[in-house]
């Protein structure tokens, strides 16, 4: 999943696709790459970041979802808004991807559930109080495991299908370092939600911190694709959906390599890797 951010403020692109054509066009490029689908998102959630005005975010990402979808690309919206999720859908796209889980507006999920699309329910403890706030966790896998699994029936109990759910332990929201390498230490027990899994690790502030090391000024995020690619690629071989990434080409080729690798130890093709050629929507021919 490549990410095209039409802000002016995200933490890693902000401002680099702000303008339809060239967000478009960066999608597509993107593609070219390698991205099997295209997150596009109209809303920073960097801590700190100011909430868009619905009309602006509409505008922000509306224009991008139809013109990509028009070249065939399949498109995920990257909002909280279920007026920008119902419009981008209207246009084309394929799946919605909300970091509130479904909390930030109550429409959101009989909005998804009625155009049956697929829906990426990311944990994020701190949505409802007020922001990226730090969250403290005795046992940070099993209980992001337990919010998830609670947002997960919230989410089918509002009518979208089982088989449209997608679940991500949301890298970096509410999360220290520690936290966010621990989650990825055991993605394993994530698949025990029994939905495909979308990890969204690229350029984030704990990849930063793990290559400063102990005393050192963390890397730009731009510097952080080579740990972005290694993510991925622990990722696939932990048998992820989908990774999200900023910079594709190096994820995909992260991503074959891994694939390679478990072909070669189980003589087979890795779930992990089929996973992320076939994403669900489609291999089911949704969209
Ligand atoms: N992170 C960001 C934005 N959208 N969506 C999902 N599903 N998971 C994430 O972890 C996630 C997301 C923030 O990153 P960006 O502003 O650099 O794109």
């Amino acid at each position: 999943m490549g990410v095209v951010n039409v802000t002016p403020d995200s933490f890693s692109d902000g401002g680099r696709w702000f303008d339809t054509t060239a967000a478009v066009k960066h999608g597509l490029v993107l593609v070219a790459e390698g991205a099997d689908l295209v997150d596009v998102g109209g809303e920073s959630t960097r801590p700190g970041a100011t909430r868009v005005d619905e009309d602006e975010e509409l505008r922000r990402v509306v224009p991008v979802v139809r013109g990509l979808a028009a070249e065939g690309v399949v498109v995920s919206v990257d909002t909280v808004r279920a007026s920008v999720a119902a419009q981008a859908l209207a246009a084309g796209a394929a799946l919605v991807n909300d970091v509130s889980g479904g909390l930030a507006d109550p429409d959101m999920i009989p909005v998804v559930a009625d155009a049956g699309a697929p829906f990426v329910v990311m944990h994020w403890r701190g949505f409802l109080e007020g922001g990226n706030v730090q969250g403290v966790y005795d046992d940070v896998v099993r209980e992001v495991l337990d919010e998830l699994h609670a947002r997960v029936d919230a989410v089918l109990a509002g009518g979208i299908s089982p088989d449209r759910v997608v679940v991500d332990p949301g890298l970096g929201f509410s999360k220290n370092t520690e936290h966010d390498l621990t989650l990825l230490a055991h993605l394993d027990r994530l698949h025990t939600l029994g939905h495909p899994l979308l990890v969204a690790a690229s350029r984030k502030r704990f990849l930063g911190r793990v290559l400063a090391g102990p005393e050192g000024a963390p890397p730009p995020a731009r510097e952080r694709d080579a740990a972005t690619a290694a993510v991925s690629a622990l990722a696939a071989h932990a048998g992820a959906w989908a990774v999200r990434v900023h910079e594709v080409r190096a994820t995909a080729d992260a991503v074959q390599v891994a694939r390679a690798v478990e072909e070669a130890r189980t003589g087979t093709d890795a779930p992990g890797a089929q996973a992320v050629r076939n994403p669900p929507h489609r291999a089911e021919g949704a969209r």
